[in-house]
């Protein structure tokens, strides 16, 4: 019998092949010890904030059409039939309540549409040569 019979297998030897028979990859990880946190709970801090979400609608802007003496009725007809989609009566409707009160609400968008809405109208109008005028307010 030789002496190296009695020599004690190695840590390493021991380890991989006896104790601890999985590869890293198949070792199991703890992942999450601790819960994770939500909006408003306390987490020992003895603060606890707003909870409810906010989900706030984007506000509204009223487009509005003024009257004038010089523009014709007809032209003032087209561009409501144009740039806000109205039928020829809707249009000479709107047209008429501008005209008799000086002003109307001819349509409520988005800031971004009514911006839009608003260019395309003093565009049209002064490529035109009319004085038309079309402005925005927030509802
Ligand atoms: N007042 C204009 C006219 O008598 C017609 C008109 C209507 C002009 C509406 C502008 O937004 C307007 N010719």
């Amino acid at each position: 019998m030789g002496s190296s019979d009695y020599i004690t297998p190695s840590y390493e030897a021991t380890r991989s092949a006896t104790v601890f028979p999985m590869t890293d990859a198949q070792t199991p990880k703890i992942v999450m010890a601790i819960p994770p946190s939500r909006p408003g709970v306390d987490e020992g801090t003895g603060v606890v904030l707003e909870t409810k979400p906010k989900t706030k609608r984007p506000p509204l802007y009223k487009v509005l059409l003024l009257n004038d003496d010089y523009t014709p009725m007809a032209f003032v007809v087209h561009v409501l039939e144009r740039f806000f989609g109205m039928t020829h009566a809707q249009a000479f409707e709107v047209m008429l309540t501008v005209h008799k009160k000086g002003v109307a609400v001819v349509g409520v968008f988005s800031h971004e549409i009514a911006e839009t809405k608003v260019g395309q109208v003093m565009d049209f109008a002064r490529r035109h040569q009319h004085p038309l005028q079309c402005t925005m307010e927030k509802e």
